[in-house]
């Protein structure tokens, strides 16, 4: 099993800033202690969303933390990425395990116990799982409750994350569960501050003892 810091995982959305302050966001995310982030661009181009991934990788590995991007293996293995995170219409995480080898993290969302076991038997290196709460990041999903997210943290060895309209003051129905991070995009990407609202987030995970 990999080693993976999943604690505080940031998950980018650009559509509500420019280009330079998409970037200025991102390093502040991780400035205030985001451990791993996902580069999650829906509409973009190859092209485009390769040209972003470059420009984001570049902050990432000034602070040594891994970048994942949403859905497109090729952009990844293209950019040298460390890692993927595929969704239930996404490639399966055997077939981009294939494809991409050992070393590259991959990692899935998955709503139920059976999904969970199955990408875990695939390979995957960690688990994406919401949404929580309802959420205003586009995206097409349902509720997972926090008794599904128990059960497939108890169902399987790798880390576990919980992700959908988390914030500092609402994580405190996760104590339990046995998460291994919180993932966020607007608490931290849409905050004023993002530096100080993942340092907030990591602190009030902490001291709620999830990560
Ligand atoms: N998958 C389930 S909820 C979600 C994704 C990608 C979006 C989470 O965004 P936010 O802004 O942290 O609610
Ligand atoms: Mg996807």
């Amino acid at each position: 099993m990999k080693h993976l810091d999943t604690s505080l995982y940031f998950i980018t959305d650009s559509t509500f800033c420019s280009g330079e302050e998409f970037l200025q966001r991102v390093e502040q995310a991780l400035k205030g202690g985001s451990t791993i982030i996902q580069l999650r661009e829906k509409t973009d181009s190859a092209r485009q969303y390769m040209k972003l991934a470059e420009k984001v990788h570049a902050i990432t590995r000034k602070y040594n933390v891994p970048l994942i991007i949403d859905d497109r293996l090729d952009v990844a293995m293209a950019i040298g990425a460390e890692g993927v995170h595929l969704g239930q219409s996404d490639l399966p995480v055997d077939a981009a395990r294939r494809i991409a080898g050992d070393d590259m993290i991959i990692g899935a969302t998955t709503k139920t116990v059976e999904q969970a076991l199955e990408a875990y038997r695939l390979g995957a290196d960690y688990l994406g799982v919401g949404a929580i709460y309802p959420t205003t990041t586009k995206v097409k999903t349902i509720l997972t409750s926090v008794d599904t997210l128990r059960d497939i943290c108890q169902a399987v060895p790798i880390p576990v994350n919980a992700i959908g309209g988390l914030n500092k003051d609402n994580i405190d129905v996760l104590q339990g569960t046995g998460i291994s991070g919180i993932c966020a995009v607007s608490a931290i990407m849409k905050a004023e501050d993002p530096e100080a609202a993942a340092r907030e987030l990591k602190k009030s995970a902490k001291a709620l003892g999830l990560i």
